[in-house]
């Protein structure tokens, strides 16, 4: 009896823990259905070989791959962050083809984009050069809701293996197509992505909260918190931002 009587308020004291459990889970699924769902889509775009793929790659899952597969036609992928306590981001990063064989397709692939990060790879300085070429194509085909241009960052990428193009000459055509900021990325050593993502998604949300954007799931406004742009002035790192 004594037995029993001890197994029995173990096995309530189990219940209990288990209740605890099931409010706990259902609070947080109650929690996260009341979040506000943001969707933005953003643009990698550039020449082939730039890497682009890998830039999302960093970004969405966390890897690196040395070995080249080339994107045919255009390809996403998706990141949820959690924003704030009520806000959830769905950020499409759109991983766009940059052999010139596929450019036809990019009208298709630009539209209801809020953001874009144009890469060049600093081992090619050739690429930098394309990198008007990108950027006066993507202004071409895509604006925000109330003719506003798309916010745009500019990426040197492989800052890990050399520095060859001036950064001089990147600050000065940031300053001549009103370019939101560069940074010298490595998708290899995971330099600057997180921050140049988040630039541009604290861009989305500014617009967002003064035009609505069509791709917005959720309409009403929400106050955020833009504090993560804080570190460009800390790290020391070669970025910029205007
Ligand atoms: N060292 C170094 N290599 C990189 C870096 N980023 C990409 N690569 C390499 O560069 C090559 C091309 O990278 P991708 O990401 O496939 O290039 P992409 O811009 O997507 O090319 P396309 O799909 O043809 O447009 C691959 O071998 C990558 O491993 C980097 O930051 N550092
Ligand atoms: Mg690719």
């Amino acid at each position: 009896m004594t037995k029993n009587s001890s197994m029995d308020s173990e096995d309530v004291a189990a219940d209990g823990d288990s209740l605890h459990t099931l409010f706990t889970e259902e609070d947080r699924l109650l929690q996260n259905f009341r979040k506000k769902e943001l969707l933005f889509k953003i643009l990698i775009i550039g020449d082939y070989g730039v890497g682009k793929t890998s830039i999302i790659k960093r970004y969405a899952d966390g890897t690196f791959s040395p070995s080249y597969k080339i994107t045919i036609g255009a390809d996403f992928a998706i990141k949820i962050l959690n924003w704030d306590d009520n806000t959830r981001i769905n950020v499409q990063l759109w991983d766009i083809a940059g052999h010139e064989r596929f450019g036809y397709l990019t009208g298709v692939y630009y539209r209801y984009a809020v953001a874009a990060a144009i890469v060049f790879d600093l081992t090619r300085p050739e690429t930098f050069k394309s990198v008007e070429k990108w950027l006066l194509d993507l202004r071409k085909k895509v604006n925000l809701p109330g003719g506003h241009p798309v916010p745009v960052v500019v990426l040197a990428n492989k800052g890990d293996i050399t520095i060859a193009t001036l950064p001089e000459e990147i600050v000065n055509f940031c300053e001549k197509y009103n370019i939101l900021a560069w940074f010298i990325t490595s998708a290899k050593d995971d330099v600057h992505i997180d921050e140049a993502m988040i630039t541009l998604i604290n861009a989305a949300i500014e617009h967002h909260e003064s035009l609505q954007f069509p791709a917005v799931v959720d309409n009403d406004i929400v106050k955020l918190n833009n504090d993560d742009t804080q570190f460009y002035q800390s790290n020391g790192k070669l970025c910029c931002q205007r």
